[in-house]
């Protein structure tokens, strides 16, 4: 058989379910391979979409995300997403067309390697047509077992060899690891010791919350997550949602005074412990981590634990003494009523043709189903759905930030939708991300997803506006005309409204009411005399 058939006969077998990319001539017959073994394909507009829609999709379903691109530029086109991928340590296998070893006049011509290597992603290549199975099985299970972004090179002239039937050997299921006895005991310790624990909960504890609850219920720990694990503890009544410049007052007062701040598969970066200032004076910090390297990276811990997070919450739970620690009836009628932002009061900037970014959310909140996944671009606008839109669960939010791009938001809701198909896909776009990443619309038009594309619309970069703004800079170059983003959306085929105030989301109420047959792009005029008060704390960052 031909290697190209061969590579997608082995990665079918290994679980590749789900493949998103573009179709060049050198990725054509690996494609069709994959999909002649049972997997499905999703065809994007541009390989930057393709990649976020991977990326979602392997965030969403815990499996490993396939993206197949063009050689040369096919590659480089989704290099941002694929930097995103990286970033978040997501299992994406990329297969990468690539030019033969000896066509060194290429016009295809690029160092694959170099370019994986310095976005953080690794690097592997199909050697030769009688290891290339080999090479494509170790390259997947890379990606799955060390949680990697892969970029397979696939050279043209050894996918075009013969080769013989694939054998790929199995390997066995491993245990997730435990932690060191001495290690558990002593974060044992600091629990019992611990007075008003908060535990923060970040991307490696996503598929802990079971484990993780039980062990707060019995030392009395409130539970709080980073921005990427949003909704892992949503309708617990100990649940202060996010961590960082999205929390509440509540949240970060009751965070700050904390005695004892326990990371969970999270690395307590700037962002969620704001620069440090959400870890009170005298606080103790504890970390648990199954990489070593994340442990004490951002900022000094006192306990560290190497560990898988539920491995380590349930040997942990087996030294415990029980003991209220931080609830008590008070702070739990105070999370209630105040720990989410829409209970908080504010006063509405909306008013001539423009609607305040927080009273939309909140209207949209209350008009689209619980049930639902929520992908966010970056900008200014960034906060309001992420702070005002209720997720069911982790699953329910999909925050691709690490590589702070806008212009991908789009792209990961189209990932995220089809990884959870039951539920509405919410994409929430600022203007400037929305025209970026447009392309995608047609494949939201042509996949019939019934998506709720919201873009938070004050016709600029709002983030530069409201950076440079007030040290009175000229600011020409981020401001735009008004663009009609309704019927740009109406162009592609979707449904297409032009929201001003709360009056105007009655088309909103129709749309959802069936029978939900396109997408729906919402075009928000929203008031923007004022920047968010999360960008000061994101400029800090920069
Ligand atoms: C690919 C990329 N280009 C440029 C930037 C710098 N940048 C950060 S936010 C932003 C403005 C985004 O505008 P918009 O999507 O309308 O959101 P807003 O800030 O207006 O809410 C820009 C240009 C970036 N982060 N990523
Ligand atoms: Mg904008």
């Amino acid at each position: 058989m031909l290697v190209s058939e061969a590579v997608g006969a082995t990665l079918a077998g290994l679980g590749a379910g789900t493949v998103f990319g573009v179709v060049g001539s050198g990725n054509f017959h690996v494609t069709n391979a994959l999909i002649a073994n049972g997997a499905a394909f999703v065809a994007a507009r541009h390989e930057c979409g393709a990649a976020c829609a991977a990326d979602a999709w392997a965030r969403g379903t815990g499996r490993v995300g396939i993206l197949t691109v063009h050689q040369g530029p096919g590659l480089t086109n989704a290099l941002t997403g694929i930097t995103e991928a990286a970033k978040s340590r997501t299992p994406l296998l990329v297969l990468a067309a690539d030019v033969a070893g000896a066509a060194v006049r290429s016009n295809f011509r690029i160092d694959v390697a170099a370019l994986a290597a310095s976005v953080g992603a690794v690097a592997d290549r199909l050697h030769s047509p009688a290891t290339a199975a080999a090479d494509a099985a170790r390259a997947y299970r890379t990606a799955q077992r060390e949680r990697r972004t892969v970029v397979l090179a696939m050279p043209l002239d050894v996918q075009a060899a013969q080769c013989g039937p694939p054998e790929i050997p199995p390997v066995p299921a491993l245990a997730p690891a435990a932690p060191a006895p001495e290690a558990a005991a002593r974060l044992a310790e600091a629990l019992n010791a611990a007075e008003r624990p908060v535990f923060v909960a970040g991307r490696g504890a996503r598929a802990a919350r079971a484990g993780l609850e039980e062990l707060a219920d019995a030392c009395g720990a409130l539970l709080a997550t980073s921005a990427v694990a949003r909704g892992l503890f949503h309708g617990s009544p100990w649940d202060l949602g996010v961590s960082g410049g999205f929390a509440s007052p509540l949240t970060a007062e009751l965070i700050t005074a904390a005695d004892l701040v326990v990371g969970w598969g999270c690395s307590l970066n700037m962002w969620t412990m704001r620069h440090g200032k959400l870890i009170g004076p005298g606080a103790r910090v504890a970390q648990v981590d199954d990489d070593m390297a994340a442990i004490g990276a951002h900022r000094p811990v006192d306990i560290g634990v190497h560990g898988d997070v539920a491995q380590t919450a349930r040997v942990v739970r087996a030294c415990l003494h029980t003991q209220p620690g931080y609830r008590s009836g008070g702070v739990r009628d105070r999370i209630a009523r105040e720990v989410r932002w829409r209970d908080v009061p504010y006063d509405d900037q909306g008013g001539h043709g423009v609607i305040d970014p927080r009273t939309l959310t909140i209207a949209l909140d209350d008009l689209l189903p619980a049930e639902r996944v929520v992908a966010i671009d970056s900008g200014n606008f960034m906060g309001y759905p992420s702070m005002f839109l209720s997720v069911p669960d982790e699953n329910g939010f999909c925050f691709t930030q690490a590589y702070q791009s806008i212009g991908l938001g789009l792209a990961s809701a189209i990932g995220a939708a089809l990884a959870q198909p039951e539920r509405l896909p919410v994409a929430a776009l600022g203007d400037g991300g929305a025209l970026m990443g447009i392309s995608e619309l047609e494949t939201v038009v042509r996949l019939r997803l019934p998506m709720v594309i919201v873009v938070y619309d004050d016709e600029a970069y709002g983030a530069e506006v409201h950076h440079f703004g007030p040290d009175g800079f000229a600011l020409d170059t981020v401001r735009f005309p008004p663009a009609d983003i309704a019927a740009i959306g109406r162009g592609f085929g979707c449904a297409g409204v032009t929201v001003r105030g709360p009056g105007d989301l009655g088309p909103v109420r129709e749309w959802l009411a069936g029978p939900r047959d396109r997408p729906l792009v919402i075009d928000a005029k929203v008031a923007s005399a004022s920047g968010s008060w999360w960008l000061e704390e994101a400029f800090r960052g920069h």
